[in-house]
């Protein structure tokens, strides 16, 4: 019988990479994205047209939805990408973002008990975001967790129901702890890294009006991978035979700061100090100041290692960016210091 597997989140960044991969490996695909009122599919425009993917509109906070998904393709794959994903933005819509990010996972797991999909591995995307940070030590996964967003919070709660539902119903049920990781060409806008890419290109193609990249806290320091990378971490989790749960990470933590320097010496600027400008309103209410993860556990039990350096992935999504014409970084949504959400803000 052939393997269907179905990824919610299915246009978003990592959503569509795994659709890509899931369908190179013979599978059919079944991807879930949230209604919206145009037709463009974003990051999964590359396979739309690829007879073996289903592309179903709805939303992992009805639960009738993804229950008639499991009932119809019988999935023994189930990889739930899909949340409210920017932290910041999670402050100003706390409870669509938990709706989304915490309970669509119960639900999840709730259409899978529900209909019996009894060989069915699911796996859910957790996040570095749940440790609330570290004073320089590698996070593991025994790392205490003190989430510090809404966002966080909502992940937590994520991780924690599918450890739950693994223990009480013997579910193949597996957590990724990732942490943060981009690609090129399919970060949200609204990313610290895309941000200064896309502000970046702009810069290369009219220095004259180029706005500057107006940020947030640019000590802030990340342990910054490349998204593909991830997503062979993710596979190597479905297709192993137990279920467990896995930071995925570099080991290595660089400061905003740092992406900065080398996305613009990598165009020739050595200082980028006057392309960019600092904007208290792009501070969060609480920071997670420094994440660094180790994956030595995924590493020596299923053999997953990053393959792409710092550099090279900074290098990368300024390439993309500056040979793809990207479109104003001034029509992306945003958010106002009184909670609603405004156009033309570029967080
Ligand atoms: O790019 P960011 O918004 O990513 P953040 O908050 O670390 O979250 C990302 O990684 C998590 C994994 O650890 C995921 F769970 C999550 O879904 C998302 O993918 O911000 C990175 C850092 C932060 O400290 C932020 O305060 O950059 C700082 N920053 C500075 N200026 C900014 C900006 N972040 C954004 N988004 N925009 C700025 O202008």
């Amino acid at each position: 019988m052939r393997n269907v597997a179905f990824i919610t989140g299915a246009s978003g960044q990592d959503g569509s990479i795994l659709c890509e991969k899931f369908l190179e490996k013979d599978y059919k695909v079944v991807g879930l994205i949230r209604r919206k009122s145009n037709a463009d599919l974003g990051n999964l425009n590359l396979v739309k047209n690829n007879q073996n993917i289903e592309i179903i509109e709805g939303d992992v906070t009805d639960i009738t939805c993804l229950q008639k998904i499991c009932k119809m393709w019988r999935p023994n794959v189930f990889i739930n990408t899909a949340a409210q994903s920017h932290v910041g933005l999670s402050f100003t819509t706390p409870v669509d973002s938990v709706n989304n990010t915490g309970v669509g996972v119960l639900n999840c797991l709730e259409a899978i008990k529900d209909t019996n999909l009894i060989n069915c591995k699911f796996l859910q995307l957790s996040t570095s975001e749940m440790y609330g940070g570290t004073d320089g030590e590698p996070l593991n996964e025994l790392s205490p967790m003190i989430p510090r967003s809404p966002y966080a919070a909502a992940k937590l709660y994520g991780y924690h129901i599918t450890k739950i539902y693994r223990d009480s119903y013997g579910m193949n049920a597996s957590n990724v702890i990732c942490f943060n990781h981009e690609e090129p060409g399919r970060r949200g806008h609204n990313f610290v890294t895309r941000k200064i890419t896309l502000g970046l290109a702009k810069i290369i193609k009219d220095p004259a009006n180029a706005p500057k990249i107006k940020l947030g806290n640019i000590n802030a320091k990340r342990d910054w991978g490349l998204a593909s990378d991830y997503c062979d971490a993710m596979i190597k989790v479905v297709e192993s035979s137990s279920s467990d749960d896995y930071v995925v990470a570099t080991g290595e933590t660089h400061s905003v700061k740092e992406f900065l320097s080398i996305a613009f010496s990598h165009v020739g600027i050595e200082d980028y100090s006057n392309f960019i400008e600092i904007d208290q309103s792009l501070w969060r209410p609480n920071e997670v100041h420094v994440l660094i993860g180790d994956y030595s556990k995924i590493n020596k039990t299923l053999g997953w290692a990053p393959k792409t350096s710092f550099t090279d992935l900074v290098k990368g999504m300024v390439d993309w960016d500056i040979n793809n014409q990207p479109e104003s970084l001034d029509t992306i949504v945003g958010h106002s210091s009184n909670g609603l959400r405004v156009i033309s803000k570029a967080y």
